[in-house]
């Protein structure tokens, strides 16, 4: 039997690279990015296509069996750079699918499009979007995007509402949002192989007890997370710094209030360095 393809966007950054060591041997992996990827293994391609070519995008495209899209800025930023790498770049990839007949989209978005719901909330995947930064509002358009092109073209759309991809969690906010790479894989898996799937909305989050979700979508779909980031607790709060309190009521934490972190005012004579793009 033929593997599936996946065409993975961002494919250079950490999420994909957990991703592409997770899903080894089980599929063909053609990996979009600008910046090189050096260690190819036997089942993966590499493709540098910016998301801003939309018809070298759908070039690149032909073929796959689903598009997993993890690219564009991956964090808060001025809005000249959310624009091109989110807003528009997200509009490419979905139009690329579309124009290349891929059939399968999943949507690498964020808790930060429901940022601003408060901690005491918890929250399920109908919830209305409250984004918390320019970069949640681009996740929400992503979002909004994959109705569309599910409902007008009958894409099969599955969005991630991913918390923190990481090892282990970083800090306590993240004890909520934690999302070990192994349950990113099972997510994935479940979007590219669930033979029932429109459009769908699910929270990328491990079997976290302090999670702040409500992930019975994702349970509905098969999903079983094998982490949970309580074995971390202990440790993450003793090492982790005091939050900033304008953050700390909101599930988006410092992306609520904070401006300069994406954007620093340059130092005199330096220009801010740019950060890096992928999730
Ligand atoms: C995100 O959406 C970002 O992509 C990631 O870099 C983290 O900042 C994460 O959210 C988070 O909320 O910790």
């Amino acid at each position: 039997m033929t593997r599936k393809t996946l065409f993975i966007t961002g494919a250079a950054g950490g999420i994909a690279t957990h991703l592409r060591r997770e899903l080894a041997g089980r599929y063909h992996l053609r990996l979009c990015d600008l910046r090189p990827i050096s260690d190819l293994k036997p089942h993966e391609e590499f493709v540098a296509t910016a998301l801003e070519d939309l018809p070298a995008l759908e070039d690149a495209m032909r073929g796959a069996d689903a598009v997993i899209h993890l690219g564009g800025l991956s964090m808060e930023g001025p809005w000249d750079e959310v624009l091109p790498s989110n807003i528009e770049g997200g509009y490419n990839t979905f139009e690329a699918a579309h124009r290349a007949g891929v059939r399968r989209f999943l949507f690498a978005s964020s808790n930060h499009a429901v940022g601003f719901y408060q901690r005491t909330h918890t929250i399920n995947h109908e919830v209305a979007l409250r984004p918390d930064s320019r970069y949640g509002v681009s996740k929400a358009f992503g979002e909004l995007l994959g109705r569309l092109y599910a409902d007008k073209y009958g894409m099969d759309v599955m969005c991630l509402r991913i918390g923190n991809v990481n090892v282990r969690p970083l800090d306590e906010r993240r004890l909520a949002i934690w999302l070990s790479p192994r349950d990113m894989a099972q997510l994935v898996t479940i979007g590219v192989e669930h033979p029932d799937i429109r459009f769908e909305v699910v929270y990328g989050v491990s079997g976290n007890r302090r999670s702040w979700y409500d992930n019975r979508n994702a349970h509905r779909l098969g999903y079983r997370p094998l982490d949970d980031s309580e074995t971390f607790a202990l440790e993450v709060i003793a090492a982790a710094p005091e939050e900033d309190p304008r953050g700390a009521p909101y599930q988006g934490g410092a992306f609520v209030h904070e401006e300069a972190f994406a954007n620093p005012a340059p130092l005199p004579g330096r220009t801010p360095a740019r950060k890096g793009s992928g999730a």
